[in-house]
């Protein structure tokens, strides 16, 4: 039988559809999804919970003159599959493939590209961001036509925090506001139809008049000036339709809850929610509902994770702190060994941090772990509050440099720039895992700011010693010896930097490495022995060029009188899309041929006249 969804190629063919066959158009979206993402990767859970929201928007609304925003917009599959996107489903998240976020460049119908929360209301875990009622607070004076809604699934990627959370269980458990729901459904489906709208439109004063009898759980909303209307049923689609059609029609600001269930239709989603969010290519087989089961090395999250047990173990002082990203940043190994000094504050970076140097006044030790992406959230926090205060906050940066198959929202390239510019901060990079315990460790015995940097996922797989040790800040290793070039590896580019050396030495030219393991405080004083006499200096991050550490050790140089080339190897400045690490890599031009291209005439100019790079200088 052919499919209806093959007959939709914009959101005017969602129209065409009788509601009554709907429900078979959401059945096989659900079953496109499940099938598509069990190849590609991506956030099934979130998208299988609005399947009849979205088809209820496209069927009463019309994008792009209407604009929908989806916060974080990771929900927003089922969107791209009705607006003209459904023969490329299959290469969401891949390389030249769709993104799987809203993205502005993709489509005319994505009005807003957000891949962070807070950006506009919708989801239940939007509500622990400050910005949201920053918005709120400013829709009774400035919003004359909105529709907020409210997806409430009672899930983050882990169970959704704090009181925001508590409030809107009493909104749908709340007995007397039963009734009131009930007596809303019915005047809502009395004004269906084109005189109806009309109606709708007069039965305003009619819908205040419910809305504020006796008590109202939804006080919250109405304060801030939202007209509130629900709690509705999120998979009944004629009711949604209808009361959408309502909400179209309503002339103020208005608030509809929507309850969804995540995983809805997929029974492994739904009996572990927080992997469902979101999943790598290949973790379930679609045919037989079932996880294919991958031996998973050990990534850099689990071992902060694992890292911080083994500290808060020796010092009581030490907590950990997450933005509802307890899964991610793998501190739900950390949990449950130490409940009482672990914090999740909901998607509310700004706060996580502010909560921190807070708790470093009174003594604690402070380990905020936060995503490289996420912690832009909290720039004036970092430097106000943290940093000018001077106060022991150590930030666990994860997801340093590429993110990846979530693209330009989630990569973490800007780091090094926006916190090398701020007083009493060290910025730590670790190439490895063991380093990376280190960094820990030598964190806990620091006095001050200090911001440890990691990619995603596994490292080279260095096993870690029994018990870590200190690291000297400010203090780079010498991996590798050499006179006529040295290669500077940060982080997770110290192997390539490596491999920069071997080719460099199989061409004849002597190559030191370095794995500078300090941005900031820079060590300048090993950087510059090296440098001092070579012809080319290679610097090679996971970041942008533009501020970054090729652009630290390019002002010590400057300020040391130095003018020994430096071949830069990094991200240019431009927003960087999708794809897998080594392709991206290897298209900006962060490869071991690129480098050793652009560092080679350096060194064969010197062999060639004669001259060393300090020589032509002078
Ligand atoms: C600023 C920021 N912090 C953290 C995240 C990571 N994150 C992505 S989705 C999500 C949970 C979203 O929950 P909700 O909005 O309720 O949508 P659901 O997935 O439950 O449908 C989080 C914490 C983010 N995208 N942005």
């Amino acid at each position: 039988m052919a499919r209806l969804l093959d007959s939709i190629n914009s959101p005017a063919d969602v129209k065409k559809i009788p509601v009554e066959e709907l429900p078979q158009l959401a059945q096989e979206i659900r079953d496109e999804l499940i099938s598509v993402l069990a190849k590609t990767g991506g956030h099934l859970g979130p998208n299988l919970g609005v399947v009849e929201l979205t088809i209820a928007l496209h069927a009463v609304f019309d994008t792009p003159t209407d604009s929908f925003v989806f916060d974080v917009s990771h929900q927003a599959y089922v969107h791209k599959l009705l607006t003209g996107r459904r023969d490329r489903f299959n290469t969401i998240r891949q390389a030249g493939g769709l993104n799987g976020f809203m993205l502005r460049t993709e489509s005319e119908h994505d009005s807003f590209g957000a891949g962070h929360a807070g950006t506009a209301l919708c989801g239940d875990a939007a509500f622990t961001c400050g910005i949201t009622y920053e918005a709120l607070n400013n829709i009774s004076t400035h919003a004359k036509r909105l529709i907020v809604i409210l997806n409430d699934n009672e899930w983050s990627i882990d169970k959704n925090v704090g009181a925001i959370a508590k409030y809107l269980t009493d909104i749908v458990t709340n007995p007397r506001y039963e009734n009131l729901h009930r007596s809303m459904e019915k005047l809502v489906q009395r004004f269906t139809g084109e005189t109806g709208k009309q109606l709708a439109l007069k039965a305003e004063g009619a819908v205040k008049g419910l809305l504020s009898t006796g008590h109202r759980p939804s006080l919250i909303f109405e304060e801030m000036g939202l007209s509130y209307y629900g709690p509705i049923d999120g998979h009944d689609l004629p009711n949604l339709i209808k009361t959408l059609d309502f909400a179209k029609h309503y002339s103020q600001p208005l608030l509809l809850h929507v309850l969804t269930k995540k995983s809805k239709g997929f029974d492994i989603g739904i009996a572990q929610q927080k992997k469902y969010h979101g999943v790598g290519p290949n973790t379930y087989d679609p045919e037989k509902g079932i996880e294919t089961s991958t031996p998973a090395p050990k990534t850099y999250s689990q071992v902060f994770a694992e890292t911080m047990v083994k500290l808060a173990d020796m010092n009581s002082k030490v907590v950990a702190i997450t933005g509802a990203m307890p899964n991610g940043t793998a501190l739900d190994l950390f949990r449950p060994k130490h409940p009482d000094k672990y914090f999740d504050v909901g998607i509310a970076e700004e706060h996580a941090v502010l909560f921190a140097s807070g708790m470093a006044t009174k003594g604690y030790k402070p380990f905020c772990a936060i995503y490289s992406t996420f912690l832009q959230r909290a720039f004036d926090q970092i430097v106000h509050d943290v940093c000018l205060q001077n106060l022991n906050v150590v930030f666990a940066m994860d997801r340093g440099g590429l993110s990846g198959d979530d693209g330009p929202t989630h990569h973490g390239l800007f780091d090094i720039s926006y916190l090398r510019c701020i007083p009493n901060l060290v910025h730590l990079d670790a190439s490895n895992e063991d380093e990376l315990a280190d960094m820990l460790f030598t964190a806990l015995h620091h006095d001050g700011p200090i911001a440890i940097r990691y990619p995603r996922g596994n490292g080279p797989g260095v096993a870690l010693k029994p018990k870590p040790a200190l690291i000297p800040i400010g203090k780079a290793e010498v991996v590798k010896h050499g006179t006529q070039a040295v290669a500077l590896g940060l982080g997770a580019l110290l192997p390539m930097a490596l491999e920069v050396a071997k080719e460099l030495e199989a061409k004849g030219f002597s190559t030191a490495v370095i794995n500078p393991r300090s941005v900031k405080p820079l060590d300048g004083d090993t950087i510059s022995f090296f440098a001092r006499g070579a012809e080319v200096v290679i610097t090679m991050e996971d970041h942008v060029l533009p501020g970054g550490f090729g652009s630290a050790v390019l002002e010590d140089l400057a300020n040391r009188g130095l003018q020994t080339p430096v071949v830069r190897i990094g991200y240019p400045d431009a927003f960087i899309e999708h794809g897998k690490p080594d392709a991206l890599r290897k298209k900006y031009g962060i490869s071991v041929e690129a480098t050793v291209e652009k560092a080679l005439p350096y060194l064969q100019k010197a062999k060639s006249t004669g001259k060393t790079a300090a020589q032509v200088v002078a």
